[in-house]
């Protein structure tokens, strides 16, 4: 048996008792016989787990529609993310797993998704640990058309009401509730019921808190919400970055999602394992990263730079640190180029070649692990304001453009009307593309260069000019 110092002076393992509890045993040495007196100490502790926003089977967006890129590698994230959970839990011995809402990202295309969550759900209950779940947003009652009996270790919450599931083995009192529509807005967390003394009081509540940036009010409440109600841990969901908002008196965590899914969800993913003493205090908090496939962002400088040949070794050496940094077999980067160069004419103008060249130095350095996903060209011309010293037409088109570009009311009302027409002719899916005011700032960014490259001799460059690059990136 392996035995790991537990922070005294005395070795000690997780044990499983004959009557089927979970215990610590502590190896007590006496010293001051000759013979060494050992006695065993069963303490009651467990572990759960608490993850959200699986959001199973959803796709990695912003991959499919290249050649190229790892889509194998990325289809099933999800799902693996979501084995490592089990893993996980598995590997702590926890007594069970929460999870807080967002299991499924919609309703399942085909029964495969149900299908997938039957068997880890049955690996669970083979290990006897139980799942407590709530459905969210995305996997609310009324957006799931299909449904398959899940293994007797896995309780979903109502969401009808809230309701508490007492473990009377363990001593805790799990209160929760599941949306029953997509769209909750009223404050739910003020119906929770009251804490069930003598118990672990964990509360698992899908919500956006007081308003998260980039999430829309879904069933908001506040932290003295959450405290008022005297639970030991809220175990949340919906927000899909990581955040501990408290650490005890109670623990309010968000374990953010398990997989990222797209560009601005970046960085490492996982769940979180607490460890309940035998008090039924909660004694340590800790996050585990389980993502298969990590998003990334990347600022790059390129100051100075005259060429994509000056660019290429400082992406190639910048890629080199995010791989030493990360264990992932698969990382998924956009990558923005930021600062005045000479260079800043070629790579706006060949921007489909240069977001290739930088592919193509990512795949090479990283034995295929990295691909780019978007390389967003922001750098500026050499010198600030290059273009006040251009009084002829092309100075005024550049003023202009960078009034639009500074003062955003003039720039939605310029881009309505010059999109007008457009607008109405094109599908709807499409014409939504020309609402995203990022996307309006990022084109505008571009004109200016492209005309100057197009039009002033100036800048000694022909770039090809078949070809509209204006939606190449952005
Ligand atoms: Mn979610």
């Amino acid at each position: 048996m392996l035995l790991d110092r537990d922070g005294g002076d005395f070795p000690s393992a997780a044990v499983s008792r004959p009557d089927g509890r979970r215990g610590a045993f502590r190896l007590h040495f006496d010293g001051t016989r000759a013979a060494r007196a050992i006695s065993i100490v069963i303490a009651d502790m467990f572990k759960f787990i608490h993850a959200a926003d699986i959001h199973l089977d959803s796709a990695q967006k912003g991959l499919a529609a290249y050649e190229g890129a790892p889509v194998e590698a990325c289809r099933g994230a999800t799902r693996r993310a979501f084995a490592n959970v089990v893993q996980l839990a598995i590997d702590e011995q926890a007594a069970f797993v929460v999870i807080a809402g967002d299991l499924y990202d919609g309703d399942w295309t085909d029964y495969n998704t149900g299908l997938f969550l039957v068997g880890q759900a049955a690996r669970l209950r083979d290990h006897g640990i139980k799942v407590y779940a709530i459905r969210g947003n995305h996997d609310a009652a009324n957006q799931m058309t299909k449904d398959l009996r899940l293994p007797d270790n896995v309780r979903l919450l109502s969401g009808d009401q809230p309701e508490t599931v007492i473990d009377d083995e363990l001593g805790v009192a799990i209160h929760g509730q599941s949306f029953a529509t997509r769209k909750i807005v009223h404050n739910m967390a003020q119906g929770y019921p009251d804490r069930v003394a003598g118990c672990l009081n964990l509360g698992v509540l899908h919500t956006c808190l007081s308003g998260r940036e980039g999430h829309e009010s879904y069933a908001p409440c506040s932290i003295d919400d959450l405290r008022s109600r005297g639970y030991d841990y809220w175990a949340l969901g919906h927000v899909h970055a990581h955040e501990i908002l408290r650490e005890g008196d109670p623990w309010i965590v968000f374990p953010g999602n398990t997989q990222g899914r797209h560009a601005r969800e970046t960085g490492p993913k996982g769940c979180m394992v607490a460890v309940v003493d035998d008090s039924r205090r909660i004694r340590a908090v800790r996050r585990h990263v389980v993502d298969v496939a990590r998003w990334e962002a990347c600022e790059i400088g390129v100051a100075g730079a005259r060429d994509l040949d000056e660019i290429l070794p400082i992406v190639e050496s910048r890629l080199g640190l995010l791989l030493a940094e990360c264990d992932r077999d698969t990382m998924v980067v956009r990558l923005v180029l930021r600062g005045a160069c000479l260079a800043h004419y070629d790579l706006v103008a060949r921007s489909t070649a240069t977001l290739n060249e930088i592919r193509g130095v990512a795949v090479a350095a990283s034995m295929g692990r990295i691909w780019i996903e978007k390389a967003i060209v922001n750098t500026t011309p050499p010198g600030a304001s290059a273009s006040a010293v251009d009084d002829g037409a092309i100075g005024e088109i550049d003023v202009f453009l960078d009034e639009l570009i500074r003062d955003p009311l003039r720039r939605e009302t310029f881009v309505d009307s010059s999109f007008d027409e457009v607008r109405r002719k094109l599908p709807q899916e499409l014409a939504g593309l020309l609402t995203d005011p990022e996307r309006h700032l990022g084109w505008l960014g571009q004109v200016g260069p492209l005309l100057r490259a197009r039009l002033d001799p100036g800048t000694g460059r022909q770039p090809n000019l078949g070809r509209n690059n204006l939606d190449d990136d952005q």
